[in-house]
Order: structure tokens, then sequence, then C-alpha cells
């Protein structure tokens, strides 16, 4: 089964819209599979951003991601990846469509208040630097019928 990687960024965990965005996956049909709230580390932070490194707002964003709590999140479904990109939105809140996370909840793309994976790939490197193997918990939801034929 499909995986992805999703981080409540410190925006989102100071405007207690956690549960706000569990809600949302949850209410779609995906599993959560993996959940914790961590101060990360600048070298986590830079890992997880190495593809940005020679942007202009690259600083910026690094002290942002360890400026406070981060929720960091493994969510399981068919199609999950780019599904949960489209639940998210577009990287800058301001042209996000109404429905989707940041269309909904934010305004400025420093404070986009989530990160989702961007392709299978990414997410499978992004869950191996976030989670280690026995912090993750695979099971089958009781409603899995209800929500596959
Ligand atoms: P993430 O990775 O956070 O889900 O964002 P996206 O995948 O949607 O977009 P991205 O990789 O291009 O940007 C990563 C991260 O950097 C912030 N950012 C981005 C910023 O602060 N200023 C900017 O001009 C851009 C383009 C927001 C998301």
């Amino acid at each position: 089964m499909e995986r992805t990687f999703v981080a409540i960024k410190p925006d989102g965990v100071q405007r207690k819209l956690v549960g706000e965005v569990i809600r949302r996956f949850e209410a779609k049909g995906f599993t959560l599979v993996g959940l914790k709230l961590i101060n990360v580390s600048k070298e986590l932070a830079e890992k997880h951003y190495e593809a940005l490194n020679d942007k202009p707002f690259f600083g910026g964003l690094i002290e942002f991601i360890t400026s406070g709590p981060v929720v960091a999140m493994v969510w399981e479904g068919d199609g999950v990846v780019a599904s949960a990109r489209k639940l998210i939105g577009a990287t800058n809140p301001l042209a996000s469509e109404p429905g989707t996370i940041r269309g909904d909840l934010a305004v400025n793309v420093g404070r986009n208040v989530i990160h989702g994976s961007d392709a299978v790939d990414t997410a499978n490197r992004e869950i191996g630097l976030w989670f280690a193997e026995s912090e993750l918990a695979a099971w089958t939801p009781t409603n899995m019928n209800w929500i596959h034929e």
C-alpha cells in the first residue's frame, strides 16, 4: 500500500490546526500509520529540504521549520501521495483552491501550514528520514470495506 509523509509545520501547530488537518485526512479515507510531535533539528531540516539549498528562501525556511514543534505523520492509502498534495493545495496559499488545507487556512507561502511529499520516491526518502521503521504501525481499519469496494 502506498504511503506518504506529511508534516504540520510550526505555524499549523501554533495555530492549533493539528486536529483540523488530521480530520481531513481521516475523513478522506486514508490511514494514519505514523505520528509524532517533535522539535526538528537543523540537521534534519537541512536534509529534508536539501533540494532547495540554493534557493534564496532556504535560510528562512530552515529557521522557520526549526522554530517550534512539528507534527510528523505517515499516511497510507491508494494513491495517497498525489491525493495528499491535492488535499494540501498549491504551495502559495493565495493560489490554492478553496477546499484545500492551504486554500482554506493560509495566506502566505512562508507560513503554509503543511508539507506533503511530492512523489512516491520522495515520500519513501522522507519517511526514512523522519521515522524509524519501529515507529510505524501497520494496521487495517475495520471500516475498509466501506471505503473500498
Ligand atoms: P512543501 O515541500 O513544504 O510541501 O512545499 P511544496 O512542495 O508545496 O513547495 P516547495 O518544495 O517549492 O517549497 C518548500 C517550502 O518552501 C517554502 N517556500 C517556498 C518559501 O518559504 N518561499 C518560497 O518562495 C517558496 C517557493 C514553502 C514550502
